[in-house]
């Protein structure tokens, strides 16, 4: 098999694209794919400082080399989850990655924050599922790093694979709003929130995967514990089989979706418009945002079982 660049002899085959590529070529696809979707969905420019959340996984660590050496003014943001081993294996390897590369790394530990809570805990408290509580105090800290910062944009690494999911469980249960607001591009709704793209949004895991490989980038591989079960999974895993029987899929279902889909869904009805929570500041529909509101739910709880006790 030859590189279809190059005539190289070829080291990784994409039959979602029908075509294979040597080493070199591979890197210069990838990063071009994720310039050619930047510039595509008009997500930023050269001038503006990006934020990229990094998990320590493959793909932030991917999307945030890539960027860094497409020239982007990027700096990176861990959020340390507090779950137990997995934390601080990939707040290591974001580490470690950001000092190889002579990247800046901002780090916001949830234990160690304001309000002190990580996510086990907050779970634990309200007996929520973890990651219900995870994605409210993901999302909280991003839009504030990204405030405090001064960054005009936040990129996450959300790759094909996690949008094909995504796309999938909202059209199974038909999340109208879901849908219109599934895009790669977010506008910010409230002068206090950034802008958030996702520069990976057309790259597959298996290409995210295979340019770290590649590009020697140390990562976590474990997942997260609580992964485990996520309907996102089963999502994954049937798109997966289409994708052997039909290469090309996923990028089919989720760039056809933005192409015709989207425009029929745009108009589905909005969510209220935005004040500002009463206790952080923060965009909010209600008096109090969902973070705070969650927040004050453990206190309450914890309350509860001290008096119980
Ligand atoms: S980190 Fe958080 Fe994920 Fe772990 S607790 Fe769930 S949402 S699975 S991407
Ligand atoms: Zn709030």
């Amino acid at each position: 098999m030859k590189c279809k660049r190059c005539a190289e002899k070829a080291i990784v085959q994409l039959r979602s694209h029908n075509t294979a590529f040597c080493k070199p070529c591979f890197v210069f696809f990838f990063q071009r794919g994720i310039e050619r979707a930047i510039t595509r969905e008009t997500m930023f420019t050269h001038e503006e400082r990006v934020l990229v959340a990094v998990s320590g996984g493959k793909d932030s660590l991917a999307l945030w080399d890539a960027l860094a050496d497409l020239g982007y003014d990027t700096e990176g943001l861990y959020l340390g989850l507090g779950i137990g081993g997995y934390s601080h294996a990939s707040e290591r390897k974001a580490r470690a990655f950001a000092e190889r590369r002579g990247l800046r790394l901002r780090i916001v530990a949830l234990d160690e924050a304001e309000d002190g809570l990580a996510i086990p805990s907050v779970a634990a408290a309200t007996r929520r599922p973890p990651c219900s509580a995870c994605g409210t105090f993901k999302r909280h800290h991003f839009d504030r790093a990204a405030l405090a910062g001064g960054f005009p944009v936040l990129a996450t690494g959300h790759n094909l694979d996690d949008e094909a999911a995504r796309l999938l469980g909202n059209v199974m249960h038909w999340q109208l709003p879901y849908l219109a607001k599934q895009r790669p591009v977010l506008a910010p709704t409230h002068p206090r929130f950034v802008r958030k793209v996702r520069p990976l949004y057309r790259t597959s895991e298996f290409e995210s995967a295979t340019y770290a490989f590649l590009r020697g980038i140390d990562y976590v591989v474990e997942e997260c514990p609580n992964s485990h079960g996520a309907t996102q999974l089963v999502y994954k895993d049937l798109l997966n089989r289409l994708e052997h029987t039909m290469p090309g899929s996923k990028l089919a279902f989720v760039g056809d979706f933005l192409s015709r889909g989207l425009p029929l869904f745009a108009a589905a009805p909005e969510v209220a418009d935005l004040g500002e929570c009463e206790r952080c500041g923060m965009p909010s529909a209600g008096a109090i945002c969902g973070y705070c509101r969650l927040v004050a739910e453990v206190g309450r709880r914890r309350a509860q079982a001290v008096a119980h006790s």
